[in-house]
């Protein structure tokens, strides 16, 4: 009888929770990658991830293992030792090393090489194109500067816009990102980059979009209490897409900008770093 209703509460529990643990593991799921290199702080998760389960499956080994050979029935006299023998040092040793190159001293040098190779390697304007646009953020919103037609920053044509990003796929887009008041944190989940907007200095980051279609921005850094509410769009259009809604938004902006509102001239000069 006991067993029977043991038996039917764990199958309704299993009913049950399946949809929450389904839930559960669909939001483990990355977001999809939209830049060309998004994928290489992918590989570093995975590797450290799989790494990981490997060590954990061998530290389980040797703990249940051991506990199984040196049952008390197989040996019923306690052995005791210091640890301290030659062989003990070297295996520890063997174990410390293998843990810290595989994993520290790997992941070092992958991250080293990516940032290297990939998000330090800043697209040079003089080059090529590049989607240059300059990033303010405040308590709460996400403030963006496009240069406009004059192609120069912080004059009264540059197009402004909150919370709503957009950008031409597979062009290069450089931004350069400050603060107005704390420190927030500019974040794509699908370019798998963030760097922090701090009030006075200019930080950068880039990335090259390859998929259309509309993406989350969020703040990284807690910034006060509506930190919630730094929610942007970032909208990845065709390049035919993208310079009709620039050109509207030029002509508005030479329109409609007020130049004597100070608040719109948060915008600084765009120099060579
Ligand atoms: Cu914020």
């Amino acid at each position: 009888m006991l067993k029977k209703m043991i038996g039917i509460l764990f199958v309704t529990f299993v009913v049950t929770q399946s949809s929450a643990f389904a839930g559960f593991w669909a939001g483990a799921v990355p977001p999809e990658i939209i830049s060309t290199n998004g994928h290489e702080i992918d590989n570093l998760f995975m590797y450290t991830t799989w790494l990981n389960i490997v060590y954990f499956i061998l530290v389980c080994a040797g703990l249940f293992g051991f506990s199984y050979l040196y049952w008390y029935k197989r040996s019923p006299k306690a052995y005791y030792t210091y640890g301290n023998k030659k062989e003990h040092l070297v295996v520890t040793m063997i174990i410390g090393a293998a843990v810290f190159l595989s994993i520290d001293l790997n992941i070092t040098r992958m991250s080293n090489d990516d940032m290297i190779n990939e998000f330090w390697k800043f697209p040079d304007a003089s080059k090529e194109e590049v989607i240059q646009i300059e990033v303010l953020a405040q308590q709460w919103m996400w403030n963006f500067r496009y240069a406009g037609v004059d192609g120069k920053f912080n004059t009264a044509d540059d197009v402004l816009s909150n919370h709503d990003l957009r950008i031409p796929v597979g062009k290069k887009v450089e931004f350069r990102i400050s603060s107005k008041d704390v420190i927030h944190s500019l974040y794509f989940p699908n370019a798998r980059l963030k760097a922090d907007a701090i009030p006075g200095r200019i930080t950068r980051l880039w990335f090259q979009p390859t998929k259309t279609g509309e993406f989350d921005i969020a703040c990284a850094e807690m910034c006060g209490t509506h930190h919630y509410l730094m929610k942007a769009k970032l909208r990845v259009e065709t390049e035919e897409d993208y310079k009709l809604w620039l050109g509207e938004a030029e002509r508005l902006a030479l329109a409609g900008n007020d130049v004597d509102n100070l608040d719109n001239y948060w915008g600084w000069k765009w120099e060579e770093q």
